[in-house]
C-alpha cells in the first residue's frame, strides 16, 4: 500500500497585547535581566510575524497559534481578589504586584512549551497524540494549559485522527514544560522517529546531583509519563538529562544547548550530563530504525562556553528544510552577531560538507529574546499527513491573506509601550479581549477563551 506523504508545520505562537518584562522566570537569564522594562508588545507581535512569513515565504508550511486572555481574572479571583474587575485589578496591583505580573504575562508565545506531540507514524495506534505542558514550575506559565487544550481541540478537532490527553497533574515532581524538552528525529520523509525527552531530575531521586543555583524545571517522571500516553516504543525512545551545570548557566529547556531536525542533531557537548552515552545510544536508535546515520554537531566548549550559547542563543535557532533538496537553512536570532565565537561557529557550520546546513539566516526577534524566548521556543512542530491537514482548521495556516489580516489585526489593536503600572489598567484587558474575540473569528476557532464562554 502505497504511504501517505508526510510535512511537518510549524506552529508559531502569536504575541498577546500583555507582552511585558516582570522578571517573572528564575533561572531564565534574559528574563531576569529585564525585568521591569518598557516593552513594545506591537513590535513584538510583529517580528514574530515576520518570522513566521520568512519561513513561509521560503516553502516551509507555516501555521499560527493564537494568544490568551490576560490578565486572567480567574486566576486572580481564585487568589482571593474580589469586586468589579477593574477594582480587583487596582488591588492586585497593590498588593501582590509579582501575582498580577504572572497573571498578565503573554508567555503562551512561546509555543514549544505549549505541548509535547507524537505524529500517528510513531505511535502504537496510529493517531497523533496532543499532551498540553502543565508547565507548573511558574505560576504564569501553569496558568496556560487549559486555555491550550482547548486551542488545540478547535485546531485538531478529528478525534479518529487526533488524541488530546489532558495536562499532567500540576505538581513539582510531574514538571512538564512541552516541546522544548523534546525533540524527534527522522528521515527526509518524516518517518520513522525516534524521541528525545530530556528533564531536568528524577523525583524519585532528590540526592541525585541538582543544580546549585536555578532550579530544574522537568522531571524525568513526566517525560517518560508523556511517552507513555503518546503510545510511543521504547525502542524508538531516549531519555537524557540535563547537565546541572548548564542549568545553572542559564540552559533552562534543552532547546537553549541543542536543537534537532530531521537527522541533524546540533548539540553542545556540555548539554547532557553522560553526555556521551546519550549520544551513543541516540545514534544506535536512529540508525537501527532508519539504516542511516545520524548527523551529530557536537559544539565543545573550546568553541563556544555554555554562558555564550545562552547569551547568543545560538542553539536556539531554527534548522529549517526548504523543498526541492536536503539542504538545510539555520534560522538564527540576531543575538549571535554580537558574540563573536557564535558568529564564527556558524560560518563554520556553513561551510562544513559534513553537514547539510547551508544557510544562515538571521531574524530580529529582540522582544521576545529580552524574555528568553529564541526562534525555536516560539515555535511548536507538528508532522501531519495529507488526510490530517485536510481535517485540520485550516484558518489557521498561514498564507499572504492571512499575513496581511494578521498584520492589520496587530497594528488595529496592539500598543506600542507596556510597563508593569499598565497591567492594572481595566482598558487593556478590554483592548486584549476585543483584539482576541476578532483573532478567534478569523481563525475560526469557536469560543476558546474564559470571557466568551462566561458571556
Ligand atoms: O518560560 N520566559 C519564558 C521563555 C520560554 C522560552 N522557551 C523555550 N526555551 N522553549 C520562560 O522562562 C519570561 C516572562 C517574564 O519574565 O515576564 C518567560 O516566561
Amino acid at each position: 500500500m502505497k504511504q501517505e506523504p508526510l510535512f511537518e508545520v510549524n506552529f508559531d505562537g502569536i504575541v498577546g497585547p500583555t507582552h511585558h518584562y516582570a522578571g517573572l522566570s528564575y533561572g531564565n537569564l534574559a528574563s531576569m535581566t529585564h525585568r521591569g522594562g518598557t516593552a513594545n508588545p506591537r513590535e513584538a507581535a510583529l517580528q514574530g510575524l515576520m518570522k513566521m512569513k520568512r519561513l513561509s515565504d521560503l516553502g516551509i508550511r507555516q501555521a499560527v497559534f493564537p494568544p490568551q486572555e490576560r490578565p486572567d481574572v480567574e486566576v486572580l479571583r481564585r487568589l482571593g481578589f474580589q469586586g468589579k474587575e477593574s477594582e480587583l485589578l487596582e488591588k492586585a496591583a497593590r498588593e501582590a504586584p509579582d501575582l498580577l505580573a504572572a497573571c498578565a504575562s503573554a508567555s503562551s508565545m512561546w509555543a514549544a512549551n505549549a505541548a509535547s506531540f507524537s505524529p500517528g507514524v510513531d505511535t502504537a495506534d496510529g493517531k497523533a497524540h496532543f499532551t498540553p505542558a502543565n508547565l507548573s514550575s511558574e505560576l504564569h506559565r501553569s496558568i496556560e494549559h487549559n486555555t491550550t487544550a482547548r486551542i488545540l481541540k478547535a485546531i485538531f478537532p478529528d478525534e479518529s485522527h487526533f488524541v488530546h490527553h489532558p495536562a499532567l497533574p500540576s505538581v513539582a515532581s510531574l514538571g512538564d514544560e512541552g516541546a522544548a524538552n523534546h525533540t524527534r528525529f527522522c528521515d527526509a520523509d518524516w518517518r520513522e522517529g525516534v524521541h528525545l525527552f530530556v528533564f531536568g531530575k528524577r523525583a524519585s531521586d532528590p540526592a541525585e546531583s541538582a543544580p546549585r543555583r536555578f532550579p530544574p524545571r522537568q522531571t524525568y517522571e513526566a517525560s517518560a509519563a508523556v511517552a507513555r500516553l503518546h503510545r510511543l516504543d521504547a525502542g524508538r525512545v531516549v531519555f537524557a538529562r540535563q547537565n546541572p551545570d548548564a542549568i545553572d548557566r542559564g540552559a533552562f529547556h534543552n532547546d537553549v544547548v541543542a536543537v534537532g531536525h530531521r537527522n541533524v542533531f546540533l548539540c553542545h557537548e556540555q548539554a547532557f550530563t553522560d553526555a556521551s552515552s546519550v549520544f551513543t545510544e541516540l545514534e544506535e536508535r536512529y540508525t537501527r530504525l532508519t539504516s542511516r546515520p545520524l548527523i551529530l554537531i557536537k559544539i565543545g566548549p573550546d568553541q563556544l562556553s555554555l554562558e555564550e550559547a545562552v547569551s547568543s542563543y545560538l542553539f536556539n535557532s531554527q534548522l529549517v528544510s526548504p523543498p526541492g533538496g536536503d539542504s538545510m537553512i539555520l534560522i538564527a536570532p540576531m543575538e549571535c552577531r554580537n558574540v563573536p565565537r557564535a558568529d564564527r561557529l556558524l560560518e563554520t557550520l556553513r561551510t562544513d560538507p559534513g553537514n547539510p546546513i547551508r544557510e544562515i539566516q538571521y531574524v530580529d526577534l529582540r522582544q521576545s529574546m529580552e524574555n528568553g524566548g529564541g526562534p525555536a521556543c516560539l515555535r511548536l512542530r507538528i508532522v501531519l499527513s495529507e488526510t490530517e491537514f485536510r481535517l485540520s482548521n485550516p484558518a489557521v495556516f498561514l498564507d499572504e491573506g492571512l499575513y496581511q489580516k494578521l498584520s492589520g489585526w496587530i497594528e488595529k489593536h496592539y500598543r506600542d509601550r507596556l510597563s508593569f503600572n499598565d497591567l492594572s489598567d481595566p482598558r487593556l484587558l478590554q483592548e486584549c479581549r476585543s483584539a482576541l474575540d476578532e483573532l478567534s473569528r478569523m481563525l475560526d476557532l469557536g469560543s476558546v477563551y474564559p470571557f466568551q464562554r462566561n458571556a
